[in-house]
């Protein structure tokens, strides 16, 4: 499914991230940026050993990654030439400020991009696996935020969100 929004293309697919023709993906890290298992292990696995060199470069220079901040390396191998590596929060019940730091996923990976000159991005369904954040609501944090973004910055041209799971697309198809 693809629609426009201001000049914003906006498209809900479901298949691998590590596929996608986008300028930029979206690896949804923890906290230490070496790597695990999901779509982090897929994004390592298919992007080579470059994109954990640079982690291990951004990691010694300023430490652990926050939750809900994010930093870019190489795509290594991938199609896309950038990772923007970001990291979700582990869903507490909600009592932990998670709807927060998951919004804050989004924004700050999309800031980075705009910074970087990326017309091209594509997210996965941010702490909906390991982490455990309920789906439709990580869906709904990930639209609104994707779409308050949109209204206020015109230089991305291009937004997928790339399901995994057939659960998660149809929850995206429904609007969150
Ligand atoms: N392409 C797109 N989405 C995928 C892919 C793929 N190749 N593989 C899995 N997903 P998860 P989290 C979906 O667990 O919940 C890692 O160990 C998956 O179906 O990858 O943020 C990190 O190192 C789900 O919908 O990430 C952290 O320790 C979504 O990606 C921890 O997991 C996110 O699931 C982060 O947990």
């Amino acid at each position: 499914m693809k629609f426009l929004l201001n000049s914003t293309v906006i498209e809900i697919i479901q298949g691998d991230i590590t596929q996608s023709e986008v300028a930029c993906i979206v690896n949804a890290a923890n906290t230490s940026l070496l790597g695990g298992g999901g779509v982090d292990g897929a994004i390592h696995r298919a992007g080579g050993k470059q994109i954990l060199d640079e982690c291990i470069r951004i990691r010694n220079a300023q430490g652990n990654c926050p939750t809900g901040e994010a930093v870019i390396t190489t795509g290594g191998k991938l199609k896309a030439k950038y990772v923007i590596h970001t990291v979700g929060p582990v869903w507490n019940d909600g009592k932990n400020n998670e709807r927060e730091k998951l919004s804050n996923c989004y924004r700050n990976t999309l800031n980075l991009a705009v910074e970087k000159g990326i017309k091209s991005i594509a997210f996965p369904n941010i702490s909906t696996g390991i982490y455990g954040y309920p789906k439709d609501k990580a869906a709904e944090v990930a639209l609104k935020t994707v779409v308050e973004f949109v209204e206020k910055n015109e230089t991305i041209e291009r937004i997928q969100f790339v399901c995994f799971d057939r659960e998660n697309y149809d929850i995206y198809l429904g609007g969150g």
